[in-house]
């Protein structure tokens, strides 16, 4: 088994006992690797990167060696005043002192350590956890403010970058397999649905391109299921899965992070009429996160934040559905209309989140 050959490239002690895939990515290939000596025991996880989506991998692993070493060096230097053990997994080297391993098809696969004792749940289990789950992000965008965007290269190019995401849709339409899923009437309900909303994808761009708002370092993909709550505290703990961190907009994470943790159906909720965003969960999220994050948050970054909110969810919807109108290339799926399933699930939180607009600028202007 590949994956087996290729966890025995890496750094670790012993022998290799067992290599069984790991966790729910839509992306990337993850597994969990045991290794052991005839003393002590070694687990770690091992991610095959995907290709088709990140054609630059060495990016990736640049841009998380910087952003490891740096909040590990922080998080040391803190720890005797801190509430908690925060924790980030740390890359665990090649035999060959790489960062990564390449295997005979030219795929790259990297290590990183298993956090241990730590439970990352993909819905959100109550406004504790929600609090937790901003908690974390709010800490981890304070640990790694400090670093120079300029510095981090493109792990992936156009990530939350909504425009380009309007324009993939725009050119599967006119493909066979498009026009063969919008014979259903739930596809070309969700195409009406985006069609509405195109002027509102520019809105994060727009703010950018009028100096509003700027780059700065961001952890790409802070959805709940990210976020890592330590079993014998309850507490957060860390942030996983930093593939997609680089430079971009504060406001891609923080709405992804509302998105994930405040619609308690979850992403792939069979229900849609249980799909609403909380407005108790959202209150205690962004209260978590603005414990930690508030000191850098400007006036500009705080009128944005409705409209973080509303986009995040309508681009991932959007993201899922010109997946499925180009024949599901990019998301992993289970069954044949998972993505445009995926999809409604976004867009019923957008409504949920259109219709709730006052209550949420409301809770902005008093946390
Ligand atoms: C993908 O593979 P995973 O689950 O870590 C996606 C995120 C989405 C997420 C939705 C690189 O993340 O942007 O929000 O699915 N990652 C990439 O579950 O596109
Ligand atoms: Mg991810």
């Amino acid at each position: 088994m590949k994956a087996a050959q290729m966890a025995r490239q890496f750094a670790v002690e012993g022998r290799l006992v067992t290599v069984e895939a790991h966790g729910t990515g839509n992306v990337n290939d993850t597994y969990l690797a045991i290794f052991r000596t005839t003393f002590s025991e070694q687990r770690f996880i091992l991610q095959r990167i995907k290709k088709a989506v990140f054609p630059e991998p060495e990016n990736i692993l640049h841009n998380m060696r910087l952003v490891t070493d740096h909040a590990h060096q922080k998080l040391e230097a803190e720890a005797e005043v801190a509430d908690r053990i925060w924790q980030l997994p740390k890359i665990i080297p090649n035999k060959d002192g790489r960062d990564f391993g390449i295997d005979d098809a030219g795929d790259y696969w990297r290590a990183i350590t298993h956090i241990a004792g730590a439970t990352a749940h993909e819905q959100v289990q109550g406004p504790e956890h929600a609090r937790e789950a901003g908690t974390v992000l709010g800490q981890f965008h304070r640990l790694i403010s400090d670093i120079p965007a300029d510095s981090l290269r493109t792990a992936l190019a156009g990530f939350h970058v909504t425009p380009g995401y309007l324009a993939k849709l725009d050119n599967a339409l006119p493909t066979q397999t498009a026009k063969d899923r919008l014979t259903s009437s739930n596809a070309r309900q969700a195409l009406q649905f985006v069609e509405k909303r195109r002027e509102f994808c520019h809105v994060l761009q727009n703010a950018l391109n009028a100096g509003h708002l700027r780059l700065r370092p961001t952890h790409g993909d802070p959805k709940v299921g990210n976020i890592m709550m330590d079993n014998a505290s309850g507490k957060g703990t860390c942030i996983v899965d930093l593939d997609t961190v680089q430079a971009g907009l504060i406001h891609y994470d923080i709405g992804d992070a509302l998105r994930s943790a405040c619609n308690p159906a979850g992403e792939d909720a069979k229900d849609l009429n249980q799909v609403v965003f909380d407005l108790d969960l959202f209150e205690n999220l962004i209260g978590g996160y603005l414990s930690q994050a508030a000191s850098f948050l400007d006036d500009h970054d705080r009128a944005h934040l409705y409209d973080c909110i509303r986009l995040i969810a309508l681009e991932l919807g959007l993201r899922f559905f010109a997946d499925y109108l180009a024949g599901d290339t990019y998301f992993r799926v289970r069954y044949d209309t998972h993505n445009l399933h995926r999809a409604r699930v976004q867009f019923k939180l957008v409504e949920s989140i259109e219709a709730r607009e006052r209550a949420i600028r409301k809770v902005l202007e008093t946390v």
